[in-house]
């Protein structure tokens, strides 16, 4: 905000005021008290689904260690050593073939710490499939959908989710993810560029568009094996690679001939059962394909596998819209939280907290630019020509930082920036009133000059 009040500062206040209104209610008390603290934490992202979607397979993935699904709902969150806790009691964690095990049967919900940089800025909620879309919705800032196929029940699911004028206000926090892409195509090895054009044709789908900020294909497996792959998977993988590729494909047509006795190279069964468990039998063709290509050594192996896998992609998406959007989304889910309480406990002092949250969705930039983004990648609003692109990318639509927000492909001097933003802000004053354009064109292009003044801020 320009006059230095940040968005955060407003919904801080706003808290407080409802605390002063409820002081009397132990319950709202104790709820605002919550979002308070709820508020300082990173943003929580909850990754959710219908059954085997592969949600505990992404959740590892994204943090980089393989970890075996405790079925429960599982928090996982950066911390200075590995350990678990179920309520108050600390429960064990092992390690054991590679893979961490939790301990903690027939528990509801377990909090995971593990030090991990993929958890410094974020709080990874792996969810049961039967978890109730209200509690994943509100106890998660954001929210990683996975499906397989794009289902009624997901649509519905989604819309659900939505379905609040709070949220409907600030439709930010949802990434749909086609999970276990390397299915998608029968295995084949262009499988996962199948997947890929699927997901950028649910992107432009009307049905989809309204419902998420992104759809990214992942094939979340490979994905595992690609960050944690070991020196000895590797060897192993090499040695296959070296075979002809006519000689290996028919050991790879399914993974139980992939473990047969009559195996061209010296690999014994159990190793060759380890490689397809880790990688399936669609990542032990992929790999072999890419070591015979050249990436012939661990870490450009690694590299390649995570961009193929769609992890890459995923995580760009997390960052995009999920923790550089990190201030929006707290105040969206404290919104969303004081409002629960306005309605669950009406008096008189309520009426005026209700209008204050009404105008800070109203008034706040990052929401109006949020809107705008949904909008314009929704297709419900749209600007001539190439001033569309531009202005989802200079409301953030492919990150926040000024140089991308300007689509800056180098690293620019402050003089530079500066005439970068004071260029582009004159020509889209120019739009906001431009006669050609209608009423909704110009709305849109004054949101997409209050995103530059923005930026111009820092700078003067
Ligand atoms: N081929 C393939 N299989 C996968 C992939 N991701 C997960 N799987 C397999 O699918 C099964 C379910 O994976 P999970 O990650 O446990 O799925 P989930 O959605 O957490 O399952 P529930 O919590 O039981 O609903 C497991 O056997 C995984 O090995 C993938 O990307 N490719
Ligand atoms: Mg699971």
């Amino acid at each position: 905000m320009l006059d230095g009040t940040t968005l955060e500062d407003e919904v801080w206040a706003l808290l407080e005021d409802a605390l002063a209104v409820y002081r009397d209610s132990p319950r709202a008390v104790a709820w605002l008290r919550g979002h308070q603290a709820r508020f300082a934490e990173p943003v929580r992202v909850a990754v959710a689904g219908s059954r085997r979607s592969g949600k505990s397979t992404v959740v590892s993935a994204l943090i980089g260690e393989e970890f075996a699904p405790t079925g429960a709902t599982t928090w996982y969150q950066d911390g200075p050593q590995a350990k678990a806790h179920v309520g108050p009691y600390e429960v064990p964690v092992t390690r054991r073939d590679g893979k961490a095990f939790v301990d903690a049967p027939d528990a509801e919900r377990v909090v995971v710490e593990w030090p991990s940089r993929s958890l410094r800025d974020l709080i990874l909620i792996d969810t049961p499939a039967e978890a109730p879309v209200e509690q994943v919705y509100g106890e998660a800032d954001a929210v990683l959908y996975l499906t397989r196929h794009m289902h009624t029940t997901d649509v519905r699911y989604l819309q659900t989710a939505h379905d609040h004028p709070v949220a409907r206000a600030a439709p930010v926090n949802t990434v749909l993810v086609l999970a276990r892409a390397d299915e998608i195509g029968g295995g084949r090895i262009d499988a996962l560029s199948s997947a890929k054009q699927i997901a950028r044709r649910y992107r432009r789908e009307a049905t989809v568009t309204p419902l998420c900020q992104n759809v990214v294909a992942v094939a979340g497996l490979l994905a595992v094996a690609a960050r944690t792959v070991r020196a000895d998977e590797f060897t192993a993988l090499s040695r296959l690679a070296a075979l002809a590729r006519t000689d290996l494909d028919k050991h790879l047509l399914s993974a139980d001939r992939f473990v047969a006795d009559d195996f061209p190279v010296r690999l014994d069964p159990a190793a060759r059962r380890g490689l397809v468990d880790r990688f399936g039998v669609f990542g032990v063709r992929l790999t072999t394909t890419l070591i015979r290509q050249g990436f012939d050594t661990q870490v450009k192996l690694t590299g390649q596998l995570v961009q193929r896998s769609g992890l890459g992609e995923l995580r760009d998406s997390v960052g995009i819209y999920f923790t550089e959007r990190r201030d929006a989304l707290k105040a969206r889910s404290a919104l969303l939280g004081l409002d629960v309480v306005l309605r669950a406990e009406p008096r008189p002092g309520s009426i005026g907290l209700a209008t204050a949250v009404e105008r800070i969705l109203a008034s706040t930039h990052d929401f109006r630019e949020l809107r705008l983004l949904a909008a314009l990648q929704g297709g419900r609003t749209r600007l001539p020509g190439d001033l569309d692109a531009e202005a989802s990318r200079l409301v953030g639509g492919l990150g926040t930082n000024p140089v991308v927000r300007l689509g800056m492909d180098y690293e620019p001097t402050e003089g530079e920036l500066r005439h970068a933003v004071l260029d582009t802000l004159g020509r889209w004053r120019d739009h906001a009133v431009d006669p050609a354009l209608d009423h909704a064109q110009r709305r849109a292009a004054s949101v997409v000059v209050r995103s530059c003044e923005g930026m111009l801020a820092p700078l003067s």
